[in-house]
């Protein structure tokens, strides 16, 4: 049985009129593109195709807004740190998630994807520090561990905890594909949520 087996899609954002209600309780999922923030969704939830998944990174450019429960939200929000985007867009994203953060009263805390093979980059130290100053949670997926070995993974690991040691932040290691991961990414979720 799934954990959340009302999991939906609510709807997308591309300006800021466009949010969903603020109400209830909700987690974003944010970092850098192609980190995989739309695949552990999807394996968080166990709803295949919920979040898009793509090879294109920069993809996912809208807000979107997912249900797991009423009252219960995921947000995908859209990749930061992709060369490619044009500055316009760029500016365009800043401006739609620094209103988002600066605004959202449902937000409990930030799930923050960072690939594992990279570890944490300045943007993504930045975007905790972010969360942190409005009081928020946050906890980190080094994601995709299936492409590291066993003592790099828990290097990595090592590494990323010593560099949050902000009480708020959590660490773990996390692969969508080989479902590592997932009942502690759940744990959080449901502590956050008010168990
Ligand atoms: N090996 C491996 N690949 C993964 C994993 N999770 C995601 N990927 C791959 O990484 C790529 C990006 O995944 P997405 O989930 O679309 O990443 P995203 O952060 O949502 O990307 P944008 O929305 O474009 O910013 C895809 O090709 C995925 O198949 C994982 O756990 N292991
Ligand atoms: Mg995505």
């Amino acid at each position: 049985m799934s954990t959340y087996p009302g999991a939906k899609f609510v709807t997308s954002a591309a300006v800021a009129r466009q949010l969903a209600p603020d109400t209830g309780c909700e987690v974003a999922f944010a970092g850098r593109s192609n980190s995989g923030k739309s695949s552990a969704i999807n394996a968080i939830t166990e709803r295949v195709g919920l979040a898009r998944v793509s090879r294109t990174p920069g993809r996912t450019q809208l807000i979107n807004f997912f249900e797991l429960a009423p009252q219960r939200r995921l947000v995908d929000l859209p990749g930061y740190g992709f060369a490619k985007v044009p500055e316009k867009v760029r500016a365009r994203w800043l401006e739609l998630v620094e209103h988002y953060f600066n605004v959202r009263e449902s937000l409990v805390g930030l799930v923050l994807i960072v690939d594992s093979r990279r570890g944490l980059l300045a943007q993504d130290a930045a975007m905790l520090e972010w969360v942190l100053a409005r009081d928020r949670r946050a906890h980190v997926l080094l994601s995709k561990s299936d492409k590291l070995n066993r003592r790099d993974a828990l290097s990595v690991l090592r590494q990323t905890r010593a560099a949050c040691s902000d009480a708020a932040v959590t660490v773990q290691l996390f692969s969508a594909h080989a479902a590592e991961g997932l009942e502690e990414a759940r744990g959080v979720l449901q502590q956050w949520f008010g168990g």
